[in-house]
């Protein structure tokens, strides 16, 4: 065996040359690995021992990709590209044998192969466009010759990666290895040699993209269908225009065009922003004094309280994992209702082909309804999500402090309340923690996790566990009104509210926070879910916009009229000039003298309130770092990830750039807008919240 590089070796069997890489976590290219890579096959070609070469990697991967985290940093050659015009030229037959996730340059390496064969639980991706690039080493030019170009388009544009047995379907692989892979993949080694199989180059292989030529409609269709959920970014419609060269140009040519729009994603501040949120939402994970041998409980049956929204949804997400969930409720009809819910959730997915009906009975046979509390005696974890009422939690809290077992979570989903309050009702406050899910609870990925006064640690490190096992991306946060989401949401609400009121219509805020790239703007949303939402008409007081709408009947879409108005069954808000009034005119009681308000200056009031609001949240310690409220915002508030998030935002223009704004804002609108000190200090530094992660 010769060691080509510190993570890379060459040794022989049966004729059959092994070049083997190990670069722990996930094979990334990084320079030792293309090194070896490239030595390997300099190597296995002078040795005339050696028939055909397979590349292999140990581990818990194949290669994952380029390596990320040396983007930005000075290129050392090999570069990628040149090694895979070593290994496309290589005159011995060349075989990748995959398992775990080929990735990025990993696809790509196995596509300069002339064979590729996988175990059955491998995953095959070109997921660059979700770091806001696309496929720099001759991927968009080889995957469409191999897969066809409309298949190209999704996995290039869009990024997900497909399971071996549609890889096998769509020729990406040769054959599914059962059993050992290398064992399997010097099998089909000695397969290739016995009959002589033509070694056909993927870049020499041009039916598939010949036929597509002229069919423009392939991509126009393809660009309309994308539209939607690529507002704002520049990576898609790049990976759409390399496949198009791929149809239209020479193999050459092609890559050339590949590599034009590469560097112009590289150079650009979306890739850098997404590259972030990469490593943020890895980072966000890691708890200073939360170490990996952190001692844990072993959660298997979970309890939930409230079979509403979000108690359902919390509840799926424990099914989809593979927990026993026991749902509790006050009566029969709220608990039917809420077992209904859910099933009618799984039926809808199931009728979208997304799971089988069996699957959907699996998920089922998991939960059982209750009335009775007490048949949480003997789960591991209770989520407390019943409606925001301090009062009523407290009650809830005390009774489980007499019913669950001593080792239990207790865990509150408040999304305001104060955790450390909610736990002194119990005798083990040390075992209370907030598990704050974002509504769709099933869907929306961002799980807060409020850290109480009292929390143990063997307590936070399992709810760390749970979230990545139920698929969450967890935010651990301190206790204050509103934690960190919800608290930096209000300062942005506030600063709405008051734009509203001093002139600036609905239609234009709404128009320029979706413009900024939020799906919805504020009064869509507020429509959206209800203007109504913790609002009673016996406590109503005409105090705020929100109460004069809804004491005037508007209840937003659900009865076609809030601060838009709607045509029956349309979800199109259109501007209402009676609301307008209304605003107007209840702005003038208040004092406001209506003015004009320019689109920058509502982006500066939105979004710098979120900025300043994080600066606090930060120096008070309810956050570990700045890209922990990136992932939070990212995740659970809509936030464009090809703008990083509100801290790393605030980086990009230039942190004293917006602390100068923010002082304007305080001469003009007063205390609110204290610039924070955290602000203050970095900028004197000359430094930025990059600085703080
Ligand atoms: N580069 C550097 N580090 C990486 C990495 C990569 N490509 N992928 C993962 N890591 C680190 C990660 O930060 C973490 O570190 C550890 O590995 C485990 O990752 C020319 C330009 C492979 C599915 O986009 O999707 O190729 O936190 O926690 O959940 O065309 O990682 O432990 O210190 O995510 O099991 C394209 C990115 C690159 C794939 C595993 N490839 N990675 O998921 O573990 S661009 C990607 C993933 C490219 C070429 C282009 C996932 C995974 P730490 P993890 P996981």
């Amino acid at each position: 065996m010769i060691q080509l590089t510190e993570v890379a070796t060459l040794s022989v069997q049966d004729g059959i040359g092994l070049i083997t890489l190990n670069n722990p976590p996930v094979n990334a290219l990084g320079y030792s690995v293309r090194k070896g890579i490239a030595d390997g096959i300099d190597q296995a070609v002078k040795d005339d021992q050696i028939k055909a070469i397979i590349i292999i990697c140990e581990g818990r991967t194949f290669c994952a990709g380029a390596d990320i985290r040396e983007f930005g940093q000075p290129p050392k050659d090999p570069g990628l590209g040149d090694v895979l015009v070593v290994l496309d030229a290589c005159p011995k037959p060349t075989i990748a044998a995959i398992h775990g996730t080929a990735f990025g340059g990993g696809l790509e390496t196995a596509l300069s192969c002339h064979f590729r064969v996988g175990v059955s639980t491998a995953q095959f991706g070109l997921p660059e466009v979700k770091l806001g690039l696309l496929p720099g080493a001759g991927g968009t030019q080889r995957l469409p010759r191999v897969v066809g170009p409309e298949k190209a388009l999704t996995m290039i544009a869009i990024g997900n990666p497909i399971p071996a047995p549609e890889a096998l379907e769509v020729g990406l692989i040769d054959e599914m290895i059962e059993g050992d892979l290398k064992e399997g993949a010097l099998a089909f080694a000695k397969k290739v040699l016995a009959e002589n199989r033509d070694l056909k180059k993927v870049s020499e292989n041009n039916e598939k993209v010949e036929a597509a030529r002229g069919k423009t409609e392939i991509f126009d269709n393809f660009r309309k269908s994308i539209a939607r959920k690529t507002r704002g970014f520049d990576a898609p419609e790049s990976c759409v225009k390399t496949v198009e060269a791929a149809v239209n140009m020479p193999f050459a040519e092609g890559l050339q065009t590949e590599r034009d729009l590469f560097m112009e994603l590289m150079s650009g501040s979306q890739s850098a922003a997404q590259r972030y949120v990469f490593f943020a939402e890895r980072q966000v994970a890691k708890i200073p004094d939360i170490p990996k041998d952190t001692p844990q409980l072993d959660i298997k049956k979970v309890g939930i309280i409230g079979a509403g929204t979000m108690g359902g949804g919390i509840a799926m997400n424990f099914m989809n994992a593979g927990y026993r969930v026991t749902l509790v409720e006050t009566q029969q009809d709220f608990l039917d209702r809420g077992l209904g819910v859910i099933k009618k959730n799984y039926d809808i997915t199931a009728s979208k082909g997304k799971m089988s009906a069996d699957d959907v009975d699996q998920r089922m046979s998991l939960l059982t309804g209750t009335l009775s509390l007490e048949d949480l005696a003997d789960v591991d974890m209770v989520i407390e999500a019943v409606y925001e009422n301090m009062d009523l939690k407290k009650e809830i809290f005390g009774k489980l402090d007499g019913i669950c077992k001593s080792d239990a979570i207790l865990a509150t989903n408040t999304s305001y309340l104060d955790v450390n309050e909610i736990a002194a009702q119990t005798k083990r406050p040390e075992s209370v923690i907030g598990l704050h899910f974002f509504s769709p609870a099933n869907v929306m990925r961002l799980l807060e996790i409020v850290r109480g006064e009292k929390t143990s640690k063997t307590v936070l490190a399992t709810s760390l566990t749970i979230a990545k096992k139920i698929k969450k991306v967890p935010a651990v946060v301190g206790v204050c009104f509103g934690f960190a989401g919800n608290r930096m949401f209000s300062s942005r609400k506030r600063e709405v509210d008051a734009l509203l009121l001093e002139g600036a219509p609905a239609d234009q805020i709404d128009r320029v926070i979706f413009d900024f790239g939020f799906p919805m703007g504020p009064f869509v949303l507020s429509d959206l879910i209800g203007l109504d939402l913790g609002w009673s008409e016996e406590t109503s007081s005409s105090s705020s916009v929100r109460d004069i709408l809804c004491e005037s009947g508007r209840r937003g879409l659900k009865n076609g009229s809030g601060f838009y108005k709607y045509e029956a069954g349309s979800r199109i808000p259109i501007p209402d000039p009676e609301v307008t009034k209304m605003i107007a005119d209840f702005a003038a009681k208040q004092g406001y003298e209506k003015r004009e308000v320019s689109d920058d200056e509502i982006v500066q009031r939105c979004i710098y309130a979120l900025i300043n609001e994080g600066a606090k949240i930060l120096e008070e310690g309810i956050a570990v770092r700045p890209s922990d409220l990136d992932i939070i915002w990212i995740n659970g508030y809509g936030w464009p990830v090809y703008l990083g998030g509100p801290m790393f935002y605030a980086d990009l223009i230039g942190l004293d750039k917006v602390l100068v704004t923010i002082k304007e804002f305080e001469a003009k609108f007063g205390e609110d807008w204290k610039p924070a000190a955290l602000i203050e200090k970095l900028v004197s530094e000359g430094k930025g919240f990059k600085d703080l992660n």
